[in-house]
C-alpha cells in the first residue's frame, strides 16, 4: 500500500432485517474517518456492503417465502439506500453474492489448502445461527431448558457434521507475536487486552465448512460443503480490491487495509480469525481493527431480535441527517457502549449545533450582510485579543490529526466545538456592533477573523456534518481546492478580502 493511501471498511451487513441504529452508527464512524482523510489529501477507498450467505440468511429467506438470492436482492437494496440516506461517501458497495467475491473466496480457500492449514474431520459442538459463530462448552449457559452463548446471549444449537477445519491452534503463538509487533492493531486497548487474553488461553481449530445447508460458496472440489460464512464474509475486504489479481491497481494501492471499523460483537472474527487466515494465505493482515461499543436501548444492545430499535430513517426524517450523525459521533463514548435517547439528541442539537456552531455562523453572516454589504476586508495586523484566539485555536488544532488517527472521535468533536465556543466568546468580548460608527477598520478585522474561524471550524466539522458544513463553505465562497486541512500546517483559509453570500438558518432550535 502506498503512503497517503487510506483503505477503510465498515462491516458488511447481514441483510436479514431492517437496518437499525447500530448499523447507522458503525457506518457513520467509518464515513467520518474516510471524509477526514480525504480532506487531509489522502487517497481514500471506503467500502461497505452486504453479507449474504449462511444459515441465518437462508432461514430469513425461507421465512419471507423467497429464494435466498431474491431475498438478498431485496434487502441488500434497502441497505444500499441507507448508505445514501446516511450520506456515506463509500466508493464501493460489495455484495458477497457477486462473481468477483466468489473468485476471491475460492482463491483464498485454495491458498489455505495449499499451505496445509485445512483438513477434513467432524465438528461436534455448539453453534449460534444468529451470530453465525461456534462456541466452546464453557461459553454456554442453560436457561429454561434452552442453551445460550454467554458471550452474546444468543441461542445456540448442537451441531454434529462432517466439516473442514482451519488449523487455528497452530497460529496461536504467531498471532501473539503479531499483536506484540503491532501494538495498535486492535484499538481501544481494552479490546486488545481482551483478544490477547483469549488467544493466550488457547485456540482450537476452527470449523470452516458446513454440510447441513446449501446457501453459500461451495468448497472447491467438494460440492457437499459450503464455506463457513465468516471466512466468506471477511474476504469481502480483498474481493473489492480485485483479489486474487494482486497486480490490480486497487489491490496494490489499498491493501493492507488501514482500518476495519467493527462492533465489539465481531471482534474475534476480525482480530483473531482474519489475521490468521491472511497470514496462512500469505497475505499481509490489515493495519488496524477499531472496535466500537454498542448502541444501547436501556441496558440492552439495540437489535431486531430484541425489538428495541430506534429507527435511523425516522430520526433523519424528523431531525436531519447531519443532526443524527453529529449526535452519534459526539455522544456515544469512544469504544464503549452508549445509551441514546430522543431527549439527549434534542439537547445535543440545541447546545452544540443550534446555540454554538449554528449561532456563530448566523450572527456573523447576518452582521456582515447588514453592515458590510457582504464584504469584509482585513487591513490591520492582529490585535492582542486576535492573537489570543489564534493561539488558542492553534493549540487545539495541533492535536486533531492525532485524535483522528487514534479513532478518538468524541474528543475530536469536543475540541472543534470548543473552537466555536471560543470564537463566540471573542465576538461577545470584542463587540463589533459598537464599532459600526467610529472604527470600521477594526470592526472589519474582527469580522474577518470570525469568518476565518468559521471556515476552519466548518472544514473540521465537514466529516461529521457534511451537508451543513458545505452550505457554510459555499456561502463563504471558498474554492474546492482550499477546502482541506492544509491550514493545520499554518495557512489561512480565506483571503484578506472576502465576499460572502447569504446563509439560511443552519440548525433550528428544538423546543422541548
Ligand atoms: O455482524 N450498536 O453484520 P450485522 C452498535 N455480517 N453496533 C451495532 C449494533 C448496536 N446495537 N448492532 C449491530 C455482521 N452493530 C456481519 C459482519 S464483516 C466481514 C461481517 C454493528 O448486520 C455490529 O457490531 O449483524 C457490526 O459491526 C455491524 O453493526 C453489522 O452488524
Amino acid at each position: 500500500m502506498k503512503q497517503n493511501n487510506f483503505y477503510i471498511t465498515t462491516p458488511i451487513y447481514y441483510p436479514s432485517g431492517e437496518p437499525h441504529m447500530g448499523h447507522a452508527y458503525s457506518s457513520i464512524i467509518a464515513d467520518v474517518f474516510a471524509r477526514f482523510k480525504r480532506n487531509d489529501k489522502y487517497k481514500v477507498y471506503f467500502l461497505t456492503g452486504t453479507d449474504e450467505h449462511g444459515l441465518k440468511i437462508q432461514k430469513a429467506a425461507e421465512k419471507d417465502g423467497s429464494n435466498p438470492l431474491n431475498y438478498c436482492d431485496k434487502i441488500s437494496k434497502i441497505f444500499k439506500d441507507l448508505t445514501k440516506k446516511l450520506n456515506l461517501s463509500n466508493d464501493d458497495f460489495i455484495r458477497t453474492t457477486e462473481k468477483r467475491h466468489y473468485k476471491s473466496v475460492t482463491d483464498i480457500w485454495n491458498r489455505l489448502v495449499k499451505s496445509g492449514d485445512i483438513y477434513l474431520s467432524k465438528y461436534k459442538g455448539w453453534y449460534s445461527v444468529s451470530d453465525e459463530a461456534y462456541y466452546n462448552s464453557d461459553e454456554i449457559i442453560e436457561k429454561n431448558g434452552k442453551k445460550y452463548s454467554t458471550f452474546s446471549g444468543s441461542i445456540v444449537e448442537w451441531v454434529e457434521e462432517e466439516s473442514f477445519f482451519f488449523k487455528l491452534s497452530s497460529w496461536q503463538e504467531r498471532l501473539l507475536e503479531f499483536y506484540d509487533k503491532n501494538d495498535k492493531f486492535i484499538l481501544p486497548i481494552s479490546r486488545r487486552n481482551e483478544v490477547v487474553n483469549f488467544v493466550k488461553s488457547g485456540l482450537k481449530d476452527l470449523s470452516v465448512s458446513r454440510t447441513s445447508f446449501t446457501w453459500g460458496i461451495k468448497v472447491p472440489n467438494n460440492d457437499k460443503h459450503v464455506i463457513y460464512v465468516w471466512l466468506d464474509a471477511l474476504t469481502n475486504y480483498i474481493s473489492a480490491l480485485n483479489f486474487p489479481n494482486t497486480n490490480d491497481k486497487l489491490y496494490k494501492n489499498f491493501w493492507p487495509a488501514t482500518l476495519h471499523v467493527i462492533g465489539k460483537d465481531i471482534l474475534r472474527f476480525h482480530a483473531i480469525y482474519w489475521p490468521a487466515f491472511l497470514l496462512a494465505a500469505k497475505i499481509k493482515p490489515p493495519s488496524r481493527v477499531f472496535s466500537h461499543g454498542w448502541i444501547l436501548s436501556g441496558e440492552e444492545k439495540m437489535s431486531k431480535s430484541k425489538g428495541n430499535i430506534l429507527n435511523p430513517l425516522e430520526i433523519i426524517k424528523k431531525y436531519g441527517v447531519d443532526e443524527l450523525r453529529y449526535y452519534l459521533m459526539k455522544e456515544v463514548p469512544h469504544g464503549s457502549d452508549g445509551t441514546i435517547s430522543l431527549k439527549n439528541l434534542e439537547n445535543c442539537i440545541n447546545s452544540d449545533l443550534a446555540n454554538n456552531y449554528g449561532n456563530l455562523c448566523q450572527r456573523v453572516f447576518s452582521f456582515v450582510k447588514n453592515n458590510c454589504k457582504n464584504k469584509v476586508t482585513k487591513t490591520k495586523k492582529a490585535s492582542d485579543t486576535d492573537k489570543k484566539l489564534i493561539a488558542q485555536t492553534k493549540v487545539i488544532t495541533s492535536d486533531l490529526r492525532n485524535l483522528m488517527d487514534n479513532q478518538n472521535l468524541n474528543n475530536y468533536i469536543k475540541s472543534v466545538i470548543n473552537i466555536s465556543f471560543l470564537t463566540n466568546k471573542y465576538i461577545n468580548d470584542e463587540e463589533p456592533w459598537k464599532l459600526k460608527k467610529n472604527n470600521i477598520e477594526k470592526m472589519n478585522n474582527i469580522l474577518h477573523l470570525a469568518l476565518e474561524q468559521i471556515a476552519k471550524i466548518s472544514i473540521l466539522l465537514n466529516p461529521i456534518i457534511p451537508e451543513k458544513s458545505l452550505k457554510v463553505l459555499d456561502a463563504l465562497n471558498i474554492k474546492t481546492e482550499l477546502r482541506n486541512l492544509s491550514f493545520l500546517d499554518g495557512q489561512n483559509v480565506i483571503n484578506d478580502e472576502i465576499k460572502i453570500q447569504e446563509l439560511d438558518i443552519l440548525f433550528k432550535k428544538i423546543t422541548q
